[in-house]
């Protein structure tokens, strides 16, 4: 995509031509009042239909998302600050300051995640350790460290690049005391790394005896004998500008982080869901996580303030309303508007948003009308996709669920299309049977929608729409099967088929599920099977639901409630 974050215009789950339709209009819409970063969007496959419309009109298929749930990538910070193991304590504590940060990646060359140091770490080690002296002398670092640590010069150096483990010691008592203390330690003169004044006993005596390093302080100046008896011996001198106890704590700070590193950390994938992270960082002390991909290379990292950060997911809804057909994940994004005609289901939203509902024929019928009040012109093929959804939604205008403005809009869309919208609906109501194209388990979920009623039960209906019954007769045992299985994976109350003969406006409803529900059921029985003949119902919104819903309300209101989810059932008295 080219947007960094679009807002994702996306219809329902399962979606049908005017879910589709209408996801390309009101982008497109978007687009012409100016607004960028909307993208058209599905949460489901196409079907023939879908296919016939979008290929009549030049349009590709909307950009597919399986789900929209908040993921690792999403929240990271990409290209975090992140450091090698052989840099000083200094450097890390300067890129911690200067960034505002508390936790540094540490990787290797090939940036691999090594591990970890955090500001608490890095404090731990500057805190004096009274019980361990011999560790508070030691720092793992090289003389060209230290030497840039201390913005020191150099009066002669000798392998300044190895890294190594030293014993800081300061020459500040009488010399016979200073060694005793150095033998009682154990520490061996090869190790010891000595900050002096202008002690010159101490000096002469350290050389003698062999020592890595002398720092002198306070850059004070160095007996040519001295200097010229550190070369013969070996030893490095250099000398620092700052006084003896500010030359310590420089020496110190030239340590390298090799040893503060935590290497024992868990990384986050990139794909990982948010939600779950959450959970990972309550059990966790840090407050951030390594985000690495393949050959655990680092991608990012994850703080806990990035969790509080907004979800950069934006969604607009169209054709739908209930969260239940909604594409998964919806409910942790941002929704930002909804354009429907179907019934209000409970959802709340934390922010105020635009809300169009509509009782019209379709989605698209919405969409067109904000075109033409807008004094918006759309393109052919534009006004052609528009038309697929109104007359698709409305079966040309024939549905009950058709208003007076379905047929004024599509008129108006007439005079912008380059089709008729007689012919259009030729196109369309021909462009293939489902239940011929497809095996029975796809047919009932191609255009399926899941309800859930005040009481919480759960049931769906499916529909198709074909040129007569004669394809469905053949399959009608598959599809109950289908059905029957839907149900069961679904954990419904009952799943209900709706197939729609679009040529007489008459439907047969195949329905599984809750055995008093089905009783209920006050239309003729066609056959033994639980097949009923609707005529006269076109309409899933606008007729079927109604009624299906007032039967579930009349049975909680007789205290015979249908089992919440799907078999095995509860006993009923
Ligand atoms: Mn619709």
């Amino acid at each position: 995509m080219a947007t960094a974050n679009p807002t994702y215009v996306i219809g329902h789950r399962n979606p049908d031509a005017d879910s589709i339709c209408s996801a390309i209009a009101y982008a497109a819409f978007k687009e012409a009042r100016g607004e960028s970063g909307y993208v058209a969007a599905r949460c489901g496959n196409s079907n023939a239909r879908i296919d016939a419309i979008l290929e009549r009109f030049h349009t590709p298929l909307p950009h597919y998302l399986s789900d929209v749930f908040p993921r690792v990538r999403d929240m990271m910070v990409r290209q975090p600050l992140a450091v090698q193991e052989d840099v000083t304590c200094a450097e890390a504590l300067k890129l911690i300051d200067r960034h505002g940060i508390t936790y540094l990646p540490v990787v290797s060359v090939q940036q691999r995640a090594v591990g970890s140091v955090t500001l608490a770490q890095l404090g731990h080690f500057f805190i004096p350790r009274i019980d361990e002296p011999r560790a508070m002398r030691q720092v793992r670092t090289s003389l060209a460290r230290i030497v840039s640590s201390l913005q020191a010069s150099v009066l002669h150096t000798v392998d300044e690049n190895r890294l190594e483990d030293l014993f800081v010691r300061i020459g500040a008592m009488d010399v016979g005391t200073f060694w005793k203390i150095s033998e009682k330690e154990q520490i061996p003169p090869g190790q010891s790394l000595i900050i002096v004044g202008d002690r010159r006993d101490i000096q002469q005596r350290s050389i003698e005896i062999g020592i890595r390093a002398l720092i002198i302080s306070g850059n004070l100046p160095v007996d040519p004998a001295i200097a010229k008896l550190a070369k013969e011996r070996g030893v490095s001198v250099i000398s620092s500008p700052h006084d003896t106890a500010t030359t310590a704590w420089f020496v110190r700070t030239a340590s390298t982080i090799e040893r503060l590193v935590d290497r024992k950390f868990t990384a986050l994938n990139a794909e990982a869901r948010i939600a779950d992270v959450r959970r990972k960082f309550s059990q966790l002390s840090s407050h951030a996580m390594m985000v690495t991909g393949e050959d655990n290379l680092l991608q990012g990292i994850l703080t806990k303030s990035d969790l509080l950060k907004p979800v950069p997911t934006r969604l607009v809804l169209v054709d739908h309303n209930e969260l239940t057909q909604a594409v998964p994940g919806a409910d942790e994004v941002i929704i930002t508007e909804i354009i429907d005609h179907h019934r209000l289901a409970p959802m709340t939203t934390s922010q105020p948003i635009l809300f169009i509902n509509e009782p019209v024929g379709s989605t698209c019928t919405i969409i067109a009308d904000l075109f033409r009040r807008h004094g918006l012109v759309p393109a052919a093929d534009l006004a052609g996709v528009m038309m697929s959804g109104l007359i698709s939604d409305t079966l040309l205008l024939q549905s009950p669920t058709s208003t007076a403005k379905d047929a004024e809009v599509l008129n108006w869309l007439q005079t912008h299309a380059a089709i008729k919208a007689q012919a259009l609906g030729q196109l369309i109501f021909s462009s293939g049977s489902v239940i011929l194209a497809s095996p029975a388990d796809r047919v009932v979920r191609s255009d399926f929608k899941v309800y859930d009623d005040e009481e919480g039960v759960r049931f769906a209906v499916s529909q198709v729409e074909e040129l007569g019954f004669d394809n469905f007769w053949p399959h009608a045992k598959a599809l109950a099967q289908a059905l029957a299985d839907l149900r069961a994976t679904e954990k419904l109350t009952f799943a209900a088929l709706l197939v729609t003969d679009i040529n007489t406006q008459n439907s047969l409803m195949l329905v599984k599920g809750d055995a008093e529900f089905i009783r209920r059921i006050s239309y003729p029985h066609v056959e033994q099977d639980e097949i009923f003949e609707l005529n006269g119902v076109v309409s899933r919104k606008k007729q079927l639901i109604p009624y299906l819903t007032d039967l579930l309300k009349e049975m909680h209101s007789e205290g015979v409630s249908p089992s919440k989810s799907g078999p095995p059932f509860g006993k009923r008295s």
